[in-house]
């Protein structure tokens, strides 16, 4: 690995009241003594500096700060500047430092650095990235579960048992009977089929670790001009759909981004239902159906009772105001006429996602990379225990696979292009 100085601003880029600079590399004392001006300086200590050039003419008033290695985010020694945040003032600190052997970091190379001075494993690197994207407090608190290691413990706790398990099972090919303990192999079966339940309920939680991740996919649907698009603006907050009373308004789906309970959520509005002859509210229709098939949730919209109710949704009546009699309890009730029935309408969105998230408490936070990689484990343990006829020498090969499958997972075992996809996602410094 290459271990020259590296920086980038870590802060956001353009004008900011406070500007970070962050610089790693092996050995930094040298450069840090330069900027605070002084012989000896502490480590973890905040330094207000007059910030000078090689002329001697002054930069800016900032702030530094010294981590020596290896207690710091890359385990090298880091140096933070805090300067004032105009570009003007960090193109000329970013200038400062060139002329004094420091090179731009790529994207993500803190965190690279970090993961090969084992500060981080690939989950923790995949938290960091989900909690720069975190939108909703939801998101937030999945990250951080990664970030912070849960998940690592998890995953780790699995790839040990699957190196005992192939290992026992080695054994059982290496000594007699009598020299191994009892009942080894019913043992070593029960734990691998233990695993493999365990690993995929995880795996059948993923959905609400990915919905939390990529969006909550909720769809009005009903027929035309029954009020979809106007619950739509009503929930997003602004007119986003067009309304009108010509039905077959909508043809095209509209989707907003809304934070619900601390949810993201996609919501999307459709062409309402019905038998059409024009060709481009014949493709809407298809495209509701579209949406139908991806939603995690469907808003089923009516302006009457109808004959039945469907299972797998929720139902609304929508124009009550021109309804004399709204008595069933299985249904909401909504006019956007008189904005009334969405405090009720909001209450039940947010008690189906929690039914359908399990409270969002997934024991993993599950990405697309993570899922494949779970997957692979799960199908590697159920052909040990399929093919599994009394020899264990092809049990043990699939379940040191499995293991491998986690490994990658942690990053333990890594081809480059697995982290340089995960670091290729991240901010440039970070
Ligand atoms: N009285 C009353 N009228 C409503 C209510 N909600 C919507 N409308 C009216 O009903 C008409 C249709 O509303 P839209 O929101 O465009 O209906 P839609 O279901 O999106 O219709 P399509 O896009 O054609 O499928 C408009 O004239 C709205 O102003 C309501 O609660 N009460
Ligand atoms: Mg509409």
């Amino acid at each position: 690995m290459n271990n020259d100085t590296i920086f980038a601003l870590s802060s956001a880029p353009g004008k900011s009241g406070v500007a970070v600079i962050r610089i790693s590399g092996n050995d930094l004392s040298k450069l840090f003594k330069h900027i605070i001006n002084k012989k000896k300086p502490e480590s973890r200590h905040a330094y207000f500096t007059n910030l000078k050039d090689d002329n001697g003419d002054l930069i800016d008033q900032c702030i530094a700060i010294y981590f020596n290695a290896p207690y710091s985010f890359t385990g090298e020694d880091i140096i933070e500047i805090h300067s004032h945040g105009s570009p003007a003032v960090i193109n000329k600190i970013f200038e400062f430092l060139r002329i004094n052997g420091c090179r731009i970091a790529n994207r993500g190379e803190f965190s690279r650095r970090a993961f090969y001075n084992n500060k981080m494993d690939l989950t923790d690197v995949d938290g960091l990235i989900a909690l720069l994207d975190a939108k909703t407090d939801k998101q937030r608190q999945n990250a951080l579960r990664s970030l912070t290691g849960r998940d690592s413990i998890v995953y780790n706790n699995w790839r040990e048992s699957m190196i005992e398990i192939s290992a026992y099972s080695a054994a059982i090919l290496d000594y007699a009977d009598d020299e191994l303990p009892k009942n080894i192999d019913k043992k070593i079966l029960n734990k691998t089929k233990k695993l493999l339940e365990e690993i995929k309920s995880s795996l059948s939680q993923s959905r609400a670790s990915r919905a939390i991740q990529n969006g909550f996919n909720i769809v009005l649907v009903g027929k035309t001009n029954v009020g979809k698009s106007s619950i739509f603006n009503k929930l997003v907050g602004s007119n986003r759909a067009i309304v009108s009373d010509i039905a077959g308004t909508t043809r095209d789906v509209v989707s907003q981004q809304i934070d619900i309970d601390g949810y993201l959520v996609n919501l999307s509005d459709t062409a309402g239902i019905r038998q059409s002859r024009n060709k481009i509210e014949k493709i809407g229709i298809e495209r509701t159906h579209n949406e139908i098939e991806n939603a995690d949730l469907i808003l089923y919209v009516y302006n009457e009772m109808p004959r039945e109710l469907k299972t797998d949704g929720i139902t609304i009546i929508n124009k009550s105001d021109l309804l004399k009699s709204k008595t069933s309890k299985r249904v909401i009730y909504t006019s956007v006429k008189n904005n009334t029935g969405f405090d009720k309408l909001l209450k039940t969105i947010k008690e189906k996602m929690h039914e359908l998230m399990g409270n969002g408490e997934s024991k993993l936070a599950i990405n697309e990379r993570t899922y494949e990689l779970l997957n692979e484990s799960v199908s590697e343990l159920q052909n040990a225990l399929d093919k599994y006829d009394g020899n264990y020498d092809i049990f043990a090969e699939h379940v040191r696979r499995a293991g491998d499958a986690i490994g990658k997972i942690l990053g333990v075992i890594t081809t480059n292009e697995i982290a340089d996809m995960t670091f290729q996602r991240l901010c440039l410094g970070k």
